[in-house]
């Protein structure tokens, strides 16, 4: 059987593309009309609605689900002509801080992918401006800080806003239209860096010395680190309870860098900053998602950070990591993201692959082990999509 040929099993159970209230060209031109986004239909924090595909929400929860439910990191990004048509537009820092143009970022791979979950257009940069970090950004080289943190003085310096809207206003009003607009649709997902991932990058200024900077100072200025780490659990904390409070049906915690120290370093520089602001968060009642790139000789302690998920990159085998988390957290994960550029064919097989090494978890949420590449194909992306539909129904039928 080819991939064309094969049958769209249980379509009616996904919502791909329809009710796209929200439309780019009012978004990004000037007549974008309040009354037309207040049309939306969702209360803001109702966070379960029961005309919406919560597959991705119950499959956090380890609930039974009727097929794995998709979403990619990086899907709002440069493969797709519809988002590179919005930045040819507007500089990335606008589009974060624009509510209309974030809210429209967010939604358009839901539009074009019918994937059960939209992940909020945002940055993990971003965050820390309030706190007094300066900002730009290149399309050649990404965000970088101006001001890098160099010393326990420099720490010192970094305020900690009492009121999480205090320079990051825009955030929320984004994800109040994305929750409006989301309502009969999919969940939005809220995020925030770890500590440790942003912390590297205000002490190196950016990723191009491959945070050697940080790596000395963590362990050169142990008073300054553990005040850094201190102030930027505390913003995230407020940052990611005000997400959920305007509307966020999960939150992340994206810790890209957490690969940079080994296990028994892990445990005392990272762990204790996640295990708080997680705790932290459980009054809200959303699913947690945590995502330690890297760090796999670590997974023994983050099994218990209290995460609802731990997100697995593409360089561990799934099975083995679901083997070592256990029965009391879901898995989301981890199919190799240059498989994208391969024939739909072998996407779809890998997908099986994947699904099969997932199945016995408590729960999966299908997902790249990192990023959408930036030239992958649309009509690939979205084969893979409809492939974890596809196959996974026809497995739990
Ligand atoms: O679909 C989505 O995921 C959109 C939302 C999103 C998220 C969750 C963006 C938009 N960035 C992030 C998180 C983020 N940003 C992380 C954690 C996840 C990961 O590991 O990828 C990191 C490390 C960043 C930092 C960042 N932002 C970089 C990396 C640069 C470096 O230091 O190596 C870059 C290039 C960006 C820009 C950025 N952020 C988001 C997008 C779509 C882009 C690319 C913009 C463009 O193509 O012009």
């Amino acid at each position: 059987m080819t991939d064309s040929d094969t049958p769209a099993v249980g379509r009616r159970h996904f919502v791909q593309g329809v009710g796209a209230v929200l439309s780019l060209a009012p978004l990004i031109g000037r007549s974008n009309s309040a009354a037309g986004l207040q049309a939306g239909i969702v209360n803001v924090g109702a966070h379960e609605n029961s005309k919406r595909n919560n597959t991705f929400l119950q499959a956090c929860r380890g609930e039974k689900v009727d097929y794995t439910p998709v979403w990619m990191m990086r899907q709002a990004g440069r493969y797709l002509p519809e988002f590179r048509a919005v930045l040819e537009k507007s500089d990335f820092l606008t589009a974060c801080r624009t509510p209309e143009i974030a809210a429209a970022l967010t939604i358009q791979p839901v539009d074009v992918l019918g994937v059960d979950a939209a992940i909020f257009f945002s940055d993990i940069t971003t965050t820390v401006v309030p706190m007094g970090m300066q900002l730009r950004y290149s399309d050649k080289t990404g965000p970088a800080f101006e001001n890098p943190i160099r010393s326990k003085a420099d720490v010192d310096r970094l305020i900690v806003p009492e009121d999480p809207a205090d320079g990051l206003g825009f955030v929320y009003e984004a994800q109040k239209i994305c929750a409006r607009e989301l309502a009969n649709r999919v969940p939005l997902i809220g995020f925030a860096a770890a500590p440790f991932t942003i912390s590297a990058y205000m002490v190196d200024g950016s990723s191009g010395g491959a945070f050697s900077l940080f790596r000395q100072f963590v362990f050169d200025e142990p008073a300054g680190y553990a005040t850094l780490m201190n102030k930027v659990a505390e913003h995230t904390i407020r940052y990611l309870k005000a997400q959920a409070a305007a509307g966020a049906d999960a939150l992340m915690l994206f810790d890209s860098n957490a690969g940079l120290v080994g296990p028994q370093d892990y445990e005392s520089l990272n762990l204790p900053w996640v295990k708080k602001i997680i705790a932290a968060l459980k009054p809200t009642g959303v699913p947690i998602i945590y995502f330690g790139l890297g760090a796999h000789g670590s997974l023994g302690m983050i099994k218990d950070c209290g995460a609802d998920v731990i997100s697995i990159d593409y360089g561990m085998r799934l099975d083995n990591a679901v083997a070592q988390l256990g029965p009391n957290v879901s898995v989301q994960g981890n199919i190799e993201p240059y498989v994208l550029f391969q024939s739909p064919k072998e996407i779809r097989r890998r997908v099986a692959e994947t699904l099969e090494a997932g199945k016995a978890a408590r729960g999966h949420v299908f997902n790249l082990g990192h990023g959408v590449p930036r030239n992958s194909p649309v009509d690939h992306v979205k084969a893979m999509v409809d492939s974890v539909h596809e196959l996974s129904q026809a497995r739990m039928t």
